[in-house]
């Protein structure tokens, strides 16, 4: 195996032997082929596209799924990969047969060019892709800079497949958004473009990132309602309680519906704490509140949750036995031996009695903490008190923003989240959104004239009211460059909806981000080195002197 797609990846290198995820070889190969056969349907597909025919529809949901499937911690099971493996085959098989047919109707004659082996290659047995899945990764392609560029496309595609995903199960998609899902993957195969076409292909796939994170806020704020500041409990009640975790909002709701009037409360865990924002769901009495921190805490907090712990997507960590019994996958996250709630019928809800049921055989939450933290400062909370902000920066009372959104990790270096956030000046607010939060938003930072120095947008897709606000600020300061504004970018990484997200604020035009707490194993010198000319991107240092630099607009 070869997996260099997260920011934990081994030495800040590569994950060769097993994953610092928990990720082994046979599912690291096994996402591998399906990511390479997914290429072969794209490849076919963008033929078609050639011959006239647009099969985006089509190909779209299912390369979505699969590409969702395999980011950092979503999905562990070797058997829900040989399923998917086996679907991408036969959607392959149909897109073939469609520009096989359109190309005779076209030219009189049968297609005899040549074609990319992900086009062509098929296997007798399941016990092939195992061995087919250790020859077609990352390395396949030799060139470390084409290297670099086709991963860094594929890991900000997976992010918006991610978003895609729960954006199309709320029943919004784009032709666009669908259409650029093939394109890039068929890309990834060309030997024929350059460096440049790459770097092109990566930008591209930045404002492809900004358009499907605005789909996504609009699927959530439509079906939801704007989120509204909220107090949010991180205390628990005596009831027997289930833990919601990750991003998928559609399984909130039904989760909520279902246990309305049962005895058994709802929490969120890591990610899905904005839930608690939204008014949609605030309306529930047994939805409580939100229990411990971010995802790499899960395995003590799983334990002391004592109740069914339902996981809709990433990031999960490998299970302890302590909690096996009680924990649920859904959607495209799976684990080995735990149990899959499967997808809803067309037109009705998914059945999370199962996990209802054991609720009630389990004892309360074991209470880890008390109080309450603030939530809901997204762009239609922000925007509402515009004129205030603005008073404020005109003012002098806040000096700067300072945007840390992003992920949490289980490096001991991501403290310096922390400590920037400790070390700002008073007169400085921090705008997040996603479970980078999870380094900060407990500290008590205060407020300024009534406007918590933490605003929290939600989740790491939220991360386009962060971009949303910039905007509106750029406009009604009357300037001209994003860059102008008083906002510096300080950005946690972990997994690749991050990559995405920092891909977007790229396209955007936003100069001079921090990333940390290291720098992309997956980039180049040289592609950083591009990065560096035209963005000037940097590695975070620490926090004494990267607070100096951001509150001198550095
Ligand atoms: Fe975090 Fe995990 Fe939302 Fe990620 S829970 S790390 S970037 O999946 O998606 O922020
Ligand atoms: Fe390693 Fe990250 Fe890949 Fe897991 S996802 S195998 S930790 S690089």
């Amino acid at each position: 195996m070869f997996c260099y797609q997260c920011q934990e990846t081994a030495k800040n290198e590569a994950c060769t032997v097993r994953g610092v995820c928990g990720k082994d070889e046979d599912v690291a190969n096994l996402q591998d082929l399906l990511i390479f056969v997914l290429k072969g349907v794209s490849v076919y597909a963008e033929k078609a596209k050639e011959e006239g025919v647009d099969l985006s529809a089509k190909t779209a949901p299912f390369i979505m799924e699969g590409l969702f499937a395999t980011v950092t911690n979503a999905n562990f099971d070797p058997k829900r990969f040989e399923d998917l493996i086996v679907e991408a085959f036969s959607l392959r098989d149909e897109v073939k047969a469609e520009f096989e047919k359109a190309y005779r109707e076209n030219h009189g004659e049968e297609f005899a060019g040549e074609l990319p082996e992900h086009a062509v290659w098929t296997a007798e047995e399941v016990d092939e892709y195992y061995t087919k899945g250790e020859g077609v990764g990352v390395l396949e392609t030799e060139n470390v800079d084409v290297r670099s560029l086709r991963e860094l496309a594929t890991y900000g595609l997976k992010g918006i497949a991610a978003y895609g995903d729960h954006a199309r199960v709320l029943g919004k998609h784009k032709e666009e958004i669908d259409r650029f899902t093939q394109k890039v993957l068929a890309a990834t195969t060309d030997d024929s473009l350059s460096v440049d076409d790459l770097v092109a292909l990566v930008m591209e796939t930045g404002e492809m990132a900004v358009e499907t994170m605005a789909l996504l806020d609009e699927a959530n704020t439509s079906t939801y309602g704007h989120p509204e500041p909220t107090e949010v409990n991180i205390g628990v009640n005596d009831n027997p309680g289930i833990l919601i975790s990750g991003h998928d909002l559609k399984d909130m709701e039904e989760l909520l519906e279902q246990t309305e009037g049962t005895g058994v409360d709802v929490y969120t865990h890591s990610e899905m704490l904005p839930a608690n924002s939204y008014p949609a769901f605030k309306k529930y009495d047994h939805f409580v509140g939100n229990y411990g921190n971010s995802w790499w805490k899960q395995d003590k907090e799983f334990e002391q949750f004592n109740g069914p712990i339902l996981m809709t997507t990433n990031c999960i960590t490998p299970v302890k036995d302590s909690y096996q019994d009680r924990i649920f996958t859904t959607g495209m996250a799976g684990y080995p031996g735990v149990t899959h709630i499967p997808d809803r019928e067309e037109g009705g809800s998914k059945d999370f009695s199962e996990i209802i049921e054991l609720a009630k055989t389990c004892d309360s939450p074991v209470q880890l903490e008390e109080g309450t933290i603030p939530g809901g400062y997204a762009r239609n909370t922000v925007m509402s008190v515009a004129d205030k902000v603005i008073e404020a920066v005109e003012n002098g009372d806040i000096s700067r923003f300072v945007v840390m959104g992003g992920c949490d990790g289980r490096f001991k270096s991501r403290d310096y989240f922390t400590d920037v956030a400790q070390e700002l000046p008073e007169d400085a607010v921090i705008l997040t959104a996603g479970c980078a939060k999870y380094r900060y938003n407990k500290l008590d930072l205060g407020d300024i004239g009534g406007i918590p120095r933490v605003l929290d947008a939600g989740q790491c897709n939220d991360s386009y009211s962060l971009a949303y606000i910039a905007l509106e600020l750029k406009e009604a300061l009357d300037l001209d460059d994003i860059n102008e504004l008083p906002i510096s970018y300080d950005i946690a990484w972990y997994e690749q909806k991050a990559v995405a997200v920092l891909l977007a604020l790229l396209s955007l035009g936003v100069k001079g981000i921090r990333l940390g707490p290291t720098l992309p194993a997956f980039v180049s010198e040289n592609v950083l080195n591009v990065l560096v000319d035209k963005f000037d991107i940097k590695a975070t240092a620490d926090a004494e002197s990267d607070v100096a630099a951001m509150m001198a607009g550095q």
